[in-house]
């Protein structure tokens, strides 16, 4: 399955478009459609240069556009191949992207590590802090037309280890649900790791409940990490029908090493409204 995503300027400076430009915009848009439906690889002709990149697991590394950033050149056409060792994802930092609008591509292909879809992205004119989580294998290309130049772009790349499973979950008002451990009540298994990444609504809370846990002591970890208005907090230590509230972002990882298994853990999160809480 293949999903391709044209990421398009928000933030550009609207006072400098004339309605020249609008029309060139529209008319680009028209040819890319066109292009989607005709041949998806039109944007992405043979290129002049290409770098294959071999992450290791320390690696943090920075590619750019030519000359950044300063301006990059007219009628560029590069593309880099990214490789992690197996088992592991590659984290894409987007620190700055500045490219004609209309005319000039970066496009990431790759494969989400939540969805395992693959996914291309198109990005083009202005845009910052995004980030892209792939499994171990992204082809990055940079395709420039024959005028107006500019900065380019910057983006760091990290390995990153890639979860058993990892879910990200949006809550709403007033939801409630419960996550467990593997196989709960059964036992969980060895050399496992899950990643429950949950957000609720702004002025809410996350009422969090400890029903059950039952871990090897020494060896299998529940971690759970979340913010309150001091910051970041970590919590490694709790009891069963014990409840914490938490804010709006909370994340719980779950992790065994290589023998003894226990039941694991059940706990439960709800949403409330802050100003509803009492103790
Ligand atoms: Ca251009
Ligand atoms: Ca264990």
């Amino acid at each position: 399955m293949n999903i391709t995503h044209l990421i398009v300027d928000a933030t550009a400076d609207v006072q400098r478009e004339s309605s020249n430009s609008t029309m060139l915009y529209i008319s680009f848009l028209v040819s890319f459609i066109y292009c989607l439906i005709s041949n998806k690889s039109c944007l992405l002709t043979s290129p002049d240069c290409v770098e294959n990149i071999y992450l290791t697991n320390n690696d943090v590394i920075n590619i750019t556009s030519p000359n950044y950033p300063d301006n990059y050149d007219n009628n560029h056409n590069c593309e880099w191949i990214l490789e992690s060792p197996q088992n592991t994802g590659i984290l894409l930092m987007f620190y700055d992207i500045d490219l004609e609008r209309c005319c000039d591509f970066l496009t990431i292909t790759y494969v989400d590590v939540i969805d395992n879809i693959e996914v291309t992205e198109i990005f083009t004119g202005r845009s910052i802090n995004t980030t892209i989580r792939a499994k171990e294998n992204v082809n990055i290309r940079f395709h420039t037309d024959f005028s107006i130049m500019n900065g380019g772009f910057s983006l760091g790349l990290e390995v990153i280890e890639l979860l058993d499973c990892v879910e990200n979950i949006y809550l709403n008002r007033n939801d409630f649900i419960n996550i467990t451990s593997p196989n709960y009540p059964d036992n969980y298994d060895n050399n496992h790791k899950c990643e429950w990444i949950v957000e609720s609504p702004q002025n809410t809370g996350i009422l969090l409940t400890f029903y059950d846990i039952e871990l090897e002591n020494c060896c299998d970890l529940l971690i759970i990490t979340y913010v309150d208005v001091s910051g970041d907090t970590l919590l490694t230590e709790w009891t069963s029908n014990n409840s914490i509230l938490v804010t709006t972002h909370l994340n719980i990882t779950f992790q065994t090493d290589l023998s003894v298994v226990n039941r694991g853990f059940a706990l439960g999160l709800k949403v409330i409204d802050i100003g509803m809480l009492t103790f």
